[in-house]
């Protein structure tokens, strides 16, 4: 059995980058993701990271201490290492460059979504961290702009994310394939569990809140109704957890198309382009399957700023293009 550093160094050719920046970047990531797992499994005992911490986002939500926590030990493991030269986080309303003249070379910015679906932690129920790696796209004689963190998803060259669930794993890509890594945490080791991931044919699971029925488009409705038509290998079943990673991992394993489409709350969608759907979106047709916002691929959108929203649909290829035919009708 592999661990994840054994793995990097037994595919360093799959990395068109440094194999030494990548195993740094994942040592960043390790050490975070294994200080949120420690503290989520005893959750329940410990009020430092149930409830609200009294601060609102940068979206005017308000923030849980997890949010805060999770936050706090990205940007403190990836600032103590030198190798990113900037983080974007869905909880910082700015990005943050790393004014350090040796990490200033390093060409890696980061961009993080620390704990995604936080609501579900004070209910004991699966949440995630996703992250995406692009290389800056300024000079790295020149301090980071905005136009370093709002590239095209298609420019990621690393993506991924951790699930903090009934055991905690954590699942990238760099462009080679979409493999997955459990933690045992006796050892604190990520493992080779999930190589090679990649959606089943005939999936048949279909997740969407659906409390926002009546506000969906006509299209949404359809296709919705075609889920449920007793055709075929349907009715599809209903499975939907409010937590994307959560809900992403299963249908990945199992066969099944992720919906957040737009409503009257969230005109624009509610997940956002570049800490949610992005890494997730490279991650889906990395594992063979497709992600739109409903008329367009998500890894061909501009990004315009950093906390933009989008609607998002991702799944099996064949699930999403249906879907597409009822959006585009
Ligand atoms: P968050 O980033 O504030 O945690 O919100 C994102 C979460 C996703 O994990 C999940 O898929 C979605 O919001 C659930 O939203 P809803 O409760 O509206 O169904
Ligand atoms: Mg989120």
């Amino acid at each position: 059995m592999y661990t994840l550093g054994e793995f990097i160094i037994k595919n360093k050719d799959c990395f068109s980058y440094s194999t030494e920046s990548l195993l740094r970047l994942f040592s960043c990531i390790k050490l975070a993701s294994k200080e949120i797992h420690k503290e989520v499994n005893k959750a329940g005992l410990t009020k430092k990271i149930i409830g609200v911490s009294g601060v609102k986002n940068i979206q005017g939500e308000v923030q849980k201490k997890v949010d805060d926590f999770a936050n706090q030990a990205f940007i403190n493991s990836f600032k103590s290492r030198n190798v990113v030269c900037g983080i974007a986080s869905e909880e910082s309303k700015n990005f943050i460059e790393i004014k350090n003249k040796k990490i200033m070379n390093n060409p890696y910015i980061v961009l993080i979504d620390p704990l995604d679906g936080s609501s579900n932690i004070d209910v004991n129920v699966s949440i995630g961290t996703i992250f995406s790696v692009y290389m800056r796209s300024s000079s790295t004689k020149d301090h980071l702009s905005i136009n370093d963190f709002l590239q095209v998803g298609n420019r990621q060259i690393l993506a991924g994310y951790i699930i903090y669930g009934s055991s905690t794993i954590l699942v990238y890509s760099v462009g080679n394939g979409v493999h997955g890594f459990t933690l045992d945490p006796s050892i604190g080791t990520f493992y080779l569990s999930h190589p090679n991931l990649f959606f089943p044919k005939n999936g048949n699971i279909y997740s969407v809140n659906e409390g926002n029925y009546t506000r969906f488009s006509n299209g949404i409705k359809r296709f919705l109704r075609y889920c449920q038509e007793e055709k075929e290998n349907r009715p599809y079943t209903a499975r939907y957890i409010g937590s994307l990673v959560g809900d992403f991992h299963r249908n990945l394993i199992k066969g099944g198309i992720y919906m957040y489409p737009k409503t009257v709350f969230f005109p624009e969608g509610k997940l956002r382009l570049l800490y949610e759907c992005n890494p997730i979106a490279f991650l889906t047709e990395q594992a063979g399957g497709k992600a739109s916002d409903g008329k367009r691929r998500i890894l061909d959108i501009l990004p315009k700023n950093l906390h933009q929203r989008t609607p998002f649909f991702c799944g099996p290829k064949e699930m999403v293009e249906k879907l597409e035919e009822f959006t585009n009708e």
